[in-house]
């Protein structure tokens, strides 16, 4: 990557990573070990703590990470990751070493829901929706996703690639080292291929990691819209024509529907999501972003990977969301309160309400030009505690090892802890309930990407 606000300082998987890097000086280390959270497990993050000034100077119980080839080794008290790393036959005398200068440690954040690849924006809608003008009425009237449509189908590959190089530097600046990037803006074959495969060669050149999502079906495009069976001859093509190209192309590992009344009803969405699935592509859904449309249900139904935004289930949905977190396929419900939020809407979703049935939470920032031309995680931290009442180790659990869940990469990445992967942030807090405590504030200090510094602002 390059240009960008930030100073990159290494990037690209390609080159040979640092062998062995020990971070030290941190005031906290904040692991996530132990798994998918839910219930009261989703406000338990693995904290580890220094003694005050003294530890964090390097006592013995001074919290350090070290990390070798890419992949944590050994975290926790300084003495112990000392001795286990011996005992396991690390070479101590090469480990770089970087000063964490009191922050805060964490997993990098994972963005489990974005639109990262378009064209165009959309700003003139905050004034119609000032007005009064409500979502779907301007996606009916042909604008809203359908203008985005437009200005993506007319951009070329360099065009858009360099509008995610810089949306992805953003996110690197605000601690993420993973993101899911839908397509969903070409709606028809040609373009789709387009968008997942510009976004699976941004995951190439790194350094942040990107998992492509096929989204034909987020809505009808023009060419259909003039027909009467309309909506349902889309549908078909996409079954019959987008989702074989989709899957031979072989780089979507998703396939995501916006099912919501009005643009695809849950029978439509459940046979592109079957139909995808037997291509090997796993579900994932926008469910009842603004109306309760049967998406939660069949997200159950389905075992999908997530059912995202849920800012109106039904009771029916939250109950068949909280019987799946106890059964073989829990699916993550990914919050997006900061679409809610730029959407002036109060109806936000009831996060509670699903913690307490025991549904896994995650959150992601849902960048889209639309609804959310937000890339900072932390601030849909912030707005997650303040309107869906998240506590903020909750909220890091959502950012973290849920939204990794999320995404299928649950034991690579989301938690610090010996073979996963080394991706992790330092923050210039001393503790990780002040990242949603200072929102819109440039938190982050360094970014490690599989081991090596990515990000540098220390
Ligand atoms: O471009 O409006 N909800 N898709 C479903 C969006 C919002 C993105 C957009
Ligand atoms: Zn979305």
């Amino acid at each position: 990557m390059s240009g960008g606000p930030f100073r990159i300082i290494e990037g690209g998987r390609g080159e040979e990573p640092t062998p062995g890097l020990l971070i030290h000086g941190a005031s906290e280390i904040v692991t996530l070990v132990g798994g998918l959270r839910a219930g009261i497990g989703q406000g338990q993050v693995g904290r580890i703590a220094a003694e005050g000034e003294r530890g964090r100077d390097g006592g013995s119980d001074a919290p350090v990470i070290a990390c070798w080839d890419g992949r944590v080794a050994a975290v926790g008290p300084r003495v112990m990751v000392e001795a286990s790393l011996e005992a396991e036959g690390y070479p101590l005398a090469r480990f770089a070493r970087l000063d964490a200068a009191g922050g805060a440690v964490t997993p990098g954040l994972v963005d489990p829901h974005t639109h990262l690849l378009f064209a165009g924006t959309r700003e003139g809608e905050m004034a119609l929706r000032q007005a009064g003008a409500d979502y779907l009425d301007i996606l009916q009237a042909g604008g809203g996703i359908l203008s985005t449509v437009a200005a993506t189908r007319a951009a070329d590959d360099d065009e858009l690639a360099a509008h995610g190089r810089r949306w992805l530097d953003e996110m690197l600046g605000h601690g993420v080292t993973t993101v899911e990037a839908k397509s969903g803006y070409g709606l028809d074959l040609a373009t789709e291929l387009r968008l997942v495969e510009i976004a699976y060669r941004l995951g190439l050149e790194g350094p942040i990691d990107v998992v492509p999502t096929y989204l034909g079906a987020h809505a009808v495009p023009p060419e259909f819209r003039a027909r009467p069976d309309g909506t349902e001859a889309y549908v078909r093509s996409i079954i019959d024509e987008q989702l074989p190209g989709i899957a031979a192309h072989g780089r979507a590992r998703f396939c995501d529907v916006f099912c919501e009344t009005g643009v695809f009803d849950a029978d439509q969405s459940r046979r592109i999501l079957q139909a995808a699935a037997a291509y090997g592509m796993t579900p994932r859904l926008h469910a009842d972003e603004l109306a309760p449309s049967g998406g939660a249900e069949l997200a159950a139904e389905l075992g999908a990977a997530s059912a995202d935004h849920l800012a109106a289930p039904s009771e029916e949905g939250i109950e068949a969301l909280a019987a799946a977190a106890s059964s073989e396929h829990p699916v993550v419900a990914t919050l997006l309160p900061a679409t809610t939020w730029f959407l002036m809407s109060d109806h936000y979703a009831p996060a509670r309400r699903l913690i307490e049935g025991g549904v896994p939470v995650a959150l992601a920032t849902d960048f889209n030009p639309g609804t959310s031309p937000n890339a900072s995680l932390p601030l849909v931290m912030t707005v997650a505690c303040l309107a869906l009442k998240l506590t903020p180790d909750e909220a890091l659990a959502a950012v973290t090892v849920n939204a990794a869940h999320a995404l299928g990469l649950g034991d690579e990445i989301g938690s610090l802890e010996p073979g996963k992967v080394a991706d992790l942030v330092v923050w210039k807090v001393p503790t990780t309930t002040q990242i949603p405590y200072w929102p819109g504030a440039s938190l982050v200090r360094t970014v490690i990407k599989r081991g090596r510094v990515v990000l540098d602002h220390s």
